[in-house]
């Protein structure tokens, strides 16, 4: 199958010109470090596992699993996001591990975990965004006001504690996470929106700037995963996600001049008319919380999954690549194109391809594989260079210039959820898996978590 074949283009060549680096760089044909990971290596392999074994690429995942035994070190020194650190390294080993059952994987992915948990050292429990996994100091972003923590980096924990509590026989983990959620429960929500942005001090909102998109994103998509992967015994996090829901759709759910629905973001209760290409994630969660949401509301979010998803292509369709822009706006006679210079590339994101198999599983309806498939052709088209794919600085332009970077999230992402929406429905089944923020897939707790979230 083609997306078979880009996986493997994609990972022969970080193979060839980065291994053992955390991105591949394809023009210049050499490896990219950055400073995300606090030390650690081998982002792209990491990521990639999964995707590889899935996909049946048999000697690429060997190559890859030799690299996890042989040179993944985690005494490393340096600072590194908790959030990504968790989403792509923890998760995409955990879900290696629920695959082969290889107990590499799973040592590697608790060894890990353990060095995570200084973050949570502070007054509210609430951890902070950086963490030296060397010496376990951890501190706030610089940019973030006021030393507070994100909500979508805070709150994208959930998924991963708990199996790492489950494989350990832990409750270490667990009480992390179940704590953040207890802190989230008890400060006053305007509106009943979260806002981005919370003092690990006080347990104060810092900020009142909401958005389902960058900083906000994955905090939502956790809350109905969580109750999902319970086995939908987490009612708790059933009725946070409910409820967050409803006031998303009361304050920033929108409808354009041109019949466009869009989600907005929130100032302090003045609202930007603008979506980020990050924010198109919640087609999909919206569609894949309306199968459990009772028969009455079940058609009402299955509606305004599929009228995001559709103004997502929309963003996709109306421009020149037939690739998205990173943030679309809804004003002065704009609809669903970006108006900034600034906003105007494409990273190799995957939210919207990510929508298109959530409501291909749920719908099967064929325009999502339609849409599937012409970014398959944008991607190839305007992505693929010698030596690898690339992201690209303007989706305006027929002959974009390209940014050097093949993100990680590419083959753990996009190329994952592009095949598996050419696959059958029970290639990790919708019943038994949850994808994690990152899409790599855990198991659906069918027997009960001893370190269980009923406690
Ligand atoms: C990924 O690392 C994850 O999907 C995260 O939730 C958001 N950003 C990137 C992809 O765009």
């Amino acid at each position: 199958m083609k997306i078979k074949e880009m996986m493997k283009f994609a990972w022969d060549n970080y193979k060839l010109y980065a291994l053992g680096k955390n991105e591949l760089r394809p023009l210049t044909k050499n490896g990219h470090i950055g400073n995300m990971f606090g030390g650690l290596r081998g982002a792209t392999v990491v990521d990639a596992l999964d995707t590889l074994y899935i996909m049946e690429l048999e000697e690429e995942f060997q190559e890859a699993k030799k690299w996890v035994e042989k040179s993944f070190d985690l005494n490393v020194n340096g600072e590194a996001s908790l959030f990504e650190v968790n989403i792509r390294y923890v998760g995409g080993l955990l879900a290696t591990y629920y695959l082969t059952g290889e107990e590499v994987f799973k040592s590697k992915a608790l060894e890990l975990g353990e060095k995570l948990l200084p973050a949570f050292n502070t007054p509210t429990g609430i951890p902070r965004g950086v963490i030296n996994l060397g010496s376990g100091m951890s501190w706030s972003w610089g940019w973030a006001s006021a030393g507070s923590s994100i909500l979508a980096e805070f709150g994208t924990l959930h998924l991963e504690f708990l199996h790492l509590s489950e494989l350990s026989g832990n409750p270490v983990f667990a009480e992390k996470v179940m704590n953040i959620r207890k802190v989230l429960n008890r400060v006053e929500k305007p509106q009943g929106l979260y806002p981005n942005f919370l003092s690990p001090v006080t347990g104060n909102w810092v900020q009142h700037h909401v958005s389902i998109g960058g900083l906000g994103d994955s905090f939502y998509e956790y809350l109905i995963k969580s109750w999902l992967m319970s086995d939908k015994k987490d009612s708790e996090a059933k009725k946070m996600y409910d409820d967050a829901l409803e006031a998303i759709e009361k304050h920033l759910v929108k409808k354009s001049a041109g019949g466009l629905t869009y989600i907005a973001e929130w100032r302090g209760g003045v609202l930007d008319h603008k979506m980020g290409h990050l924010a198109c994630f919640s087609g999909g969660m919206i569609a894949l919380g309306a199968e459990h949401a009772g028969q009455e509301r079940k058609q009402h979010y299955m509606d305004l999954a599929a009228e995001i998803t559709s103004t997502c292509h929309e963003s996709y369709a109306r421009s020149d690549t037939k690739l998205g822009p990173e943030a679309f706006r809804f004003d002065a006679g704009t609809e669903a194109m970006a108006t900034r210079l600034s906003e105007r590339y494409y990273i190799l994101r995957p939210e919207v391809v990510e929508s298109y198999m959530y409501m291909w599983r749920l719908t099967h309806d064929p325009k999502y594989r339609q849409w599937g498939w012409e970014v398959v052709k944008a991607l190839e088209k305007h992505c693929r260079v010698e030596a690898g794919f690339s992201g690209i600085r303007d989706v305006y332009t027929t002959t974009p210039t390209h940014d050097n970077m093949q993100q990680s999230f590419f083959l753990a992402e996009t190329l994952k959820y592009l095949y598996l929406l050419f696959c059958e429905d029970d290639v990790l089944s919708l019943d038994d898996w949850v994808f994690n923020t990152e899409a790599h897939p855990l198991p659906v707790n069918h027997t009960n978590f001893k370190a269980s979230v009923q406690q």
